[in-house]
């Protein structure tokens, strides 16, 4: 039973701890991995609908995210319209198009070739459903938000986490510079487009690149 009492005279409610014991924390662990280790950014989507209920239930999944002040300094654009989508792709696609031919340095699009990308970006179009992120630099009444980046980086993990979870695919797309976004959603002063991405179904015959992620011992130092 949830007990609630008020600290400082602040309401607080008891938070239970779950007790499973160590090996069915570990079997969580590990299937959480599997999941987790079977997600790919997936650029090639087919047109198959996507109800807007699951876009509502997976934004509503990254807005649990931790946020600097319990502030929640973010607001999920979800679209489905296709003038809309239509409109950002071409918008997207002239500042790649900028970018791929002059402003990525040699070695940013020799890094890039495995992945395959372009100044191209049909899946703008094709997907069923785009969510631009926004972060907001302050609320609405212009009070403060703080740790904006962190927080806003933490919720997209907790987005494309839902997305996968689900069985959809994504992919975190940021066109650079990302201003037009705010233009064509007519966004409000306090908010900066945060990341762009496209969800639905993975297109038949989807490849994506046969790559590894580091090993265990390349990312974690024990002390
Ligand atoms: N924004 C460009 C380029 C790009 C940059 C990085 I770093 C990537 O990991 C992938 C792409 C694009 O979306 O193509």
């Amino acid at each position: 039973m949830t007990q609630k009492i008020l600290i400082d005279n602040f309401p607080y409610i008891s938070y239970e701890n779950k007790n499973f014991n160590s090996e069915t924390i570990l079997e969580n662990a590990s299937l959480f991995y599997d999941q987790m280790e079977a997600r790919r950014s997936v650029r090639n989507f087919s047109e198959k609908p996507v109800s807007q209920e699951v876009i509502e239930k997976i934004i509503q999944t990254a807005s649990t995210a931790p946020s600097g002040a319990h502030k929640q300094p973010w607001t999920f654009i979800a679209i489905q319209n296709h003038e809309i989508k239509s409109e950002i792709r071409k918008a997207a696609e002239k500042e790649e198009l900028e970018s791929y031919n002059n402003r990525m340095t040699d070695e940013w699009l020799n890094d890039l070739k495995p992945l395959g990308t372009d100044w191209q970006k049909p899946f703008l179009e094709v997907a069923p459903w785009l969510i631009v992120m926004f972060s907001q630099t302050t609320a609405t009444n212009k009070s403060k938000h703080y740790y904006v980046q962190e927080s806003c980086g933490i919720a997209a993990g907790f987005l494309i986490a839902a997305i996968h979870q689900a069985g959809l695919c994504t992919l975190t797309h940021t066109p650079s510079p990302m201003n037009f976004l705010k233009k064509i959603l007519n966004r409000p002063e306090n908010e900066r487009p945060y990341l762009l991405l496209p969800i639905g179904y993975a297109s038949e015959n989807c490849y994506v690149p046969d790559i590894q992620r580091k090993p265990l011992n390349e990312v974690v130092k024990i002390y």
